[in-house]
């Protein structure tokens, strides 16, 4: 079984993003299970183009895609992607989208077909603050759970899809807002891993 995890690198003046620093440390999967590894660029569609070319190249059973969105409390696993694109602030080539459909022969939304409420359990078993988040908002991220969920739908596969964002790390709050260890992220990213690869291997 092969298992596609997607980071991101910084963007918005941030020297670091714990999405893509927290893929690159997950090694404790499963028996079985192959991760392969992709940093994708905070830019709409370049990032849904990137992922969507690796998806094609690895044939994944599940993507798992990962970012930041700081001043969240918790790791949160989105439920819904929506078919829009609109920058609160510019990507990393400057592109800040109004109101723009990101694909015209998508549906509106689709929803996550990774197992969430499971994955959202599995967290906070290993003492993970953890939730179910019902919009992963209009910016990269979005786009880049669209395309894999539009591509899947669009195209047949059988892959499951999904979009989980992590707080700011101890060093990037400021202000008091909340945050969550890299070595927390790891592990809420492993079992998310442990979690949907127990769900395929069921099917
Ligand atoms: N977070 C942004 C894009 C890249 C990232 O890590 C988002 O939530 O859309």
């Amino acid at each position: 079984m092969k298992i596609l995890l997607t980071g991101f690198e910084p963007f918005g003046g941030d020297e670091r993003n714990p999405s893509w620093e927290a893929v690159e440390g997950v090694a404790n999967v499963p028996a079985g299970v192959t991760v392969v590894k992709k940093r994708l660029p905070v830019v709409f569609y370049r990032a849904a183009d990137e992922l969507m070319e690796t998806i094609r190249a690895e044939r994944p059973d599940a993507v798992i895609s990962v970012g930041l969105a700081g001043g969240r409390q918790a790791v949160t696993v989105e439920r819904i992607a929506v078919n829009l694109a609109d920058g609160r602030i510019p990507d990393n080539a400057g592109q800040q989208p109004c109101d723009e459909t990101l694909y015209d022969a998508g549906e509106n939304a689709y929803f996550a077909t990774l197992p969430i409420r499971r994955i959202v359990a599995a967290m906070q078993a290993a003492g993970i603050p953890a939730a179910i988040s019902n919009s992963a908002g209009l910016y990269v991220c979005n786009n880049v759970m669209y395309a894999a969920l539009f591509l899947a739908a669009a195209q047949g596969l059988g892959m499951r899809a999904g979009f989980i964002h992590l707080p700011y790390l101890p060093e990037q709050a400021k202000d008091g807002a909340p945050s969550l260890s890299l070595a927390d992220d790891i592990r809420a990213l492993e079992a998310a891993v442990a979690c949907t690869a127990d769900i395929i291997s069921r099917n």
